[in-house]
Formats: C-alpha cells, sequence, structure tokens
C-alpha cells in the first residue's frame, strides 16, 4: 500500500495541502453552500414547470382550485395580442361570465380590430389607453391568469402593476424558455398555440360541459392564427384531435376562417400590393427577402391595426427563400416580425439581435433605431447564418 511518511522531504507536501484543506473550508464551502441553494431554488422553478406533452393532473387540480377560490380574476395577455392571445383570453373570458365569476381580460396595448366580431372583445381593457383603470382592476385581483407569454418583456408597461402582486398567478404558454413569473406554470413548447392548451385546461378542470360554442370559437381563432390555417406549428395529432373535438360544438369553422382572413378594407389589399411591388427586397444569395414599411407607407393606404398581419409570410412563397421578414417603422423603434422554413431558427435571430423571441418559424422583435439603420442592421448579420440558409434551398 502506498502512503506518504512524514519526513522532511514531504513536509512541503502536508503544509500544501493543508493549505488547500484550509482554502476549501473558507472559501469554497461557503460558494457551494451560496450554489446549493440557487440549486434548490432552480429545482423549485423546474419542478413548477410542467412541461409534458400533455397536461398534468396536478396543474389542472392546483389551477381548478385558485379559480374556484377566486372572486375577482384578471386574464392577462402579451402586447400587441395576436389571435391566439385574444382567442385564448375570450375564452377564459366566456368561460368565467358563465361561472357568473367577476373577470376583467387586459392587454397592455392596441387590439386587432379584424377580430371584433369575436364574443367579449368590446369588454377587453386596453392598458395603454386607460392605466389607472387598468391599475385599479390588478390590484383589486385575487387570481391572475397569463396567456400566451412567460416573460415579463411581453407585458410592457403592465409588468409592474402585475409583477409585485401578491395573489396566485397561473401562466399557460407554448413559447420557449419560461421565466418564473407565475405560481402555476403550463408549458408545452409542442403545442400549436395557447388556445390549445387553454381547451386541455378547460376540459380536465371543468368537463366538456363547461366549453360553450362562443369559448369553441374563440379557441378554434387561436390554433388556426398561429397555426397559418394549419400550415405551420401544427404537425403534433393533438392540436387535430382538439380541433376535432372543437368542431363538436358547432362552430362554423367556415365561417370564423372567413372572418380571420377575408375581413380586411380594401387599403389593406393595397397596401400588400404596395408591399410586395416596392418595399421587398430579396437576397437570394441568403435565401432570404424582407419588407420594409414606413410611416408614410401606412399612412397612405389608411393603415388600421392588424393590416400587415400576414405580410411577413409572403415572402417564403418565393423558390429557394427560406427566411422572411418586415420591418415596420414606429415612433421611436423599428418592429420586426420573423418567419422561416424548416430548421432555420428565425428566433434566434430575434433573440440575438433584435431584443425578441418567439418560436423556430416564426418570431418578433424590435429594434431601437430608425428603419435604414434596422435594415442595414438586419443585412450586417446575414452571412452569420449564410450556412443554415442556404443549406435548405439548393
Ligand atoms: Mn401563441
Amino acid at each position: 500500500m502506498f502512503f506518504y511518511k512524514f519526513t522532511y522531504k514531504n513536509k512541503h507536501f502536508y503544509q500544501t495541502l493543508l493549505y488547500y484543506i484550509h482554502f476549501f473550508v473558507l472559501i469554497i464551502k461557503p460558494l457551494l453552500i451560496v450554489n446549493c441553494y440557487f440549486c434548490l431554488q432552480n429545482i423549485n422553478y423546474y419542478l413548477k414547470i410542467i412541461i409534458l406533452n400533455t397536461i398534468s393532473s396536478s396543474f389542472t387540480k392546483n389551477a381548478k382550485a385558485e379559480i374556484d377560490k377566486a372572486q375577482n380574476i384578471v386574464i392577462l395577455s402579451h402586447k400587441n395580442p395576436d389571435g391566439d392571445a385574444l382567442g385564448s383570453g375570450l375564452a377564459f373570458y366566456n368561460l368565467f361570465a358563465n361561472f357568473n365569476k367577476k373577470a376583467t381580460f387586459i392587454v397592455p396595448n392596441q387590439l386587432l380590430v379584424y377580430l371584433k366580431w369575436m364574443d367579449g372583445f368590446n369588454d377587453i381593457i386596453v392598458f395603454e389607453n386607460n392605466k389607472s383603470k387598468g391599475q385599479e382592476i390588478i390590484k383589486s385581483a385575487d387570481l391572475i391568469i397569463m396567456i400566451d407569454f412567460n416573460h415579463r418583456s411581453r407585458l410592457s408597461q403592465v409588468a409592474d402593476s402585475v409583477l409585485p402582486h401578491k395573489c396566485p398567478k397561473i401562466l399557460i404558454d407554448h413559447h420557449p424558455d419560461p421565466e418564473n413569473i407565475a405560481d402555476l406554470i403550463y408549458s408545452r413548447i409542442s403545442s400549436s398555440s395557447t388556445a390549445e392548451m387553454v381547451y386541455e385546461f378547460i376540459e380536465a378542470a371543468f368537463g366538456k360541459d363547461a366549453v360553450s360554442k362562443t369559448i369553441a370559437e374563440c379557441l378554434f381563432t387561436g390554433i388556426v392564427t398561429d397555426t397559418g390555417t394549419f400550415s405551420y406549428n401544427s404537425s403534433n395529432q393533438i392540436t387535430f384531435k382538439i380541433v376535432g373535438e372543437l368542431l363538436s360544438f358547432g362552430i362554423d369553422k367556415d365561417y370564423i376562417i372567413d372572418k380571420i382572413y377575408n375581413n380586411y378594407s380594401e387599403y389593406r389589399l393595397r397596401l400588400l400590393g404596395h408591399a410586395i411591388n416596392s418595399k421587398m427586397k430579396v437576397l437570394h444569395e441568403y435565401g432570404t427577402a424582407y419588407i420594409y414599411l414606413s410611416q408614410k407607407d401606412m399612412d397612405s393606404y389608411n393603415f388600421e391595426q392588424g393590416d400587415t398581419e400576414g405580410f411577413v409570410n409572403f415572402p417564403l412563397s418565393i423558390k429557394g427563400i427560406v427566411f422572411s421578414a418586415i420591418f415596420i417603422e414606429k415612433d421611436n423603434y423599428t418592429k420586426c416580425s420573423f418567419r422561416s422554413k424548416g430548421d432555420f431558427p428565425a428566433n434566434l435571430v430575434a433573440k440575438e439581435h433584435f431584443s425578441g423571441g418567439g418560436h423556430k418559424n416564426a418570431a418578433g422583435g424590435e429594434y431601437k433605431a430608425s428603419l435604414k439603420k434596422t435594415i442595414e442592421q438586419f443585412e450586417s448579420i446575414l452571412p452569420e447564418y449564410k450556412k443554415y440558409l442556404t443549406v435548405k434551398s439548393l
């Protein structure tokens, strides 16, 4: 057996060893304790986030208990709410109305006017338009249900009223990387839409009988708008199973799709023509095309909220184009939306360069600069992604 004999020769070794033991006790140990604390915090966080292929019974049970207890519920979604945010929120709003529970649906800003046919749309509170009323409603809430977002940045100024609030918070969402901003979180990235998850939850917690035709219409709208009518983000059979069930509530699928896509003004179609004809740049070498619209472009075509919705998808119809973007000039920044085909991660570009994020094939962000500067920035980063952009297009 090998061991050190304490001799003068290896005295130095023992001194060094003692020094390291001392070092460990004094410095590393407190660090380990702190680290361990954060580890436990993280474990707690991950335990809270239920990332499963389907809804868990513990989430259903706990979220239902909170809803049963609550008397004053606030439903909350993200800024620039899309069809999924509005459809999921209105589904809850109509559900609580059927339960005779007081509920308010709040969104941070602007509404898509082409969705105003949805039941409850006119009752939605736009925080930006009535800040003090919004703050008051949030203050008196005894439950907050957050849908179709998972990060405080998506709340803009509403975050200051919501995050410090001590009432229980439930979050249901399908975006990647959920932030720890709620007590009960149901996160399923494989889901086509939040609407799909809201259906799962309502069915599991309150049974199919709780789903009215109105609720089914709201949820169907959410699924249709988030999947481009099942053209992307919808390869999971759960989506179609749920859509099948929604149809069983007697909704008129064709009527809803017509209301979503054929409900624009003449100006919107002319703006699309102008955008594609004069404001689209195609960069074949990068498999990329983008549209850029200034405030002047929008004004000349009597822009209404939601008019540019879907424009970003058109460049992807060009052969060889796998990545498309639209840049829209705002007061002091430029709004950016990205779409991609296949494996190209549009959300990575949004996250790394445009303070945004989203799904792999559909993402968004913003750039605090003029339209011209934003476009320059976009073109300058494309070489970074060239190898991914051209592989599929060959
Ligand atoms: Mn969504």
